[in-house]
């Protein structure tokens, strides 16, 4: 652990140009605020009455847990103060959340999971933040249009999660390859803790939920079937991990290697998660980390989205492991 604070190294590190109005870098710092808010409210979970579900269900047919809906309100209301954003879209909320005019608004638009894998929470696992950032297209000025937002993943221009475990972390990219920081609860800071973070070019953990197996495309179930028999570079066998919250599976995979994968299946022919809030912004971290993340045909970061909730399978991780997938799928025709 250095004791380079989150906002230290972005100062240290964004392209300084004539033009720069800082307010990325007042986005970052109140997504970051928020960030903490909710990892307060985390902590807490066991001690306050905030566990369980509120009793209503989502846009995506899912049950609204409490903690969501308080994640959800934390990032609409600090994000949307921020000035740098003219828009949000939150896994949360139907619609397209416009910057109100009473607030002053920027070039930005951020689109987030407010808390993932929040089935969770109840148990005491893992869940975290994912949030895209996406900038306005030149010459835009008003209200924002649906049009603007929906585009694809390589024009982002930051992603990261804020992952809350046994300690806090905040894994960003801007495009200059992924930095993890830690939150320091003594002092209520991020600090640098796993700079330039890169994936292995060929793991030894696939994940995927096995259960849904009989209702598995062919290629998927080669590409595990592969799993199942191939040898990592040591010459062990594949070891399986599912945490069942994507940010959590995702962040293993950053560090050690290996494959996540939510794969199509004949009850979801689009899988499951959602391409602008989870998958597109994993997607950058994992390119910008010397990884892949591929819907099995093809770059998840250029797919163009159809909506805001529009979903897509995800393979994601090492290369050599991706490029696995993507093998068998190749072999089928569409
Ligand atoms: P959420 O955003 O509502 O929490 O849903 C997405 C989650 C992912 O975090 C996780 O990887 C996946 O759903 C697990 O789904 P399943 O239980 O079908 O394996
Ligand atoms: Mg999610």
């Amino acid at each position: 652990m250095t004791d380079v604070t989150v906002t230290e190294h972005l100062l240290l590190h964004q392209k300084r140009t004539p033009q720069a109005t800082g307010q990325f870098t007042g986005l970052l710092h109140d997504l970051i605020l928020s960030g903490k808010s909710i990892s307060r409210r985390i902590n807490k979970a066991g001690l306050l009455d905030i566990l369980g579900g509120t009793g209503e269900v989502n846009v995506q047919g899912e049950n609204v847990q409490k903690l969501d809906a308080i994640a959800n309100r934390i990032m609409k209301y600090r994000m949307e103060r921020c000035g740098a954003l003219c828009a949000m879209s939150s896994e949360e909320e139907v619609d397209l959340i416009r910057v109100s005019p009473e607030f002053p608004r920027g070039d930005y638009i951020l689109i987030f999971d407010p808390l993932d894998g929040s089935s969770n929470i109840d148990v005491n696992i893992n869940v975290g933040t994912i949030f895209s950032i996406l900038r306005r297209p030149e010459g835009r000025s008003g209200d924002v249009d649906i049009q603007e937002v929906l585009q694809p993943g390589t024009r982002q221009v930051g992603a990261g999660y804020i992952l809350y475990g046994p300690s806090t972390m905040l894994v960003l990219s801007t495009g200059q390859g992924v930095h993890g920081f830690t939150l320091d609860p003594g002092v209520g800071e991020f600090l640098l803790s796993h700079p330039d973070m890169r994936i292995p070019r060929q793991g030894s953990i696939y994940s995927v939920n096995e259960g849904n197996r009989e209702n598995w495309d062919a290629p998927t179930r080669e590409a595990v079937e592969w799993f199942h028999t191939c040898k990592t570079p040591g010459g062990e066998n594949y070891s399986a991990r599912y945490v069942g919250a994507l940010v959590a599976d995702f962040h293993r995979t950053l560090l050690s290697g290996g494959i996540y994968m939510y794969p199509p299946d004949k009850r979801k022919p689009e899988g499951k998660l959602r391409l602008m809030c989870e998958a597109n912004p994993l997607a950058f971290l994992a390119e910008q980390a010397g990884g892949l993340a591929s819907d099995g045909r093809g770059r998840i970061l250029e797919r163009i989205p159809s909506h805001l909730h529009a979903r897509t399978p995800l393979f994601i991780g090492s290369p050599v492991d991706v490029e696995a997938v993507e093998k068998m799928y190749a072999g089928h025709a569409r």
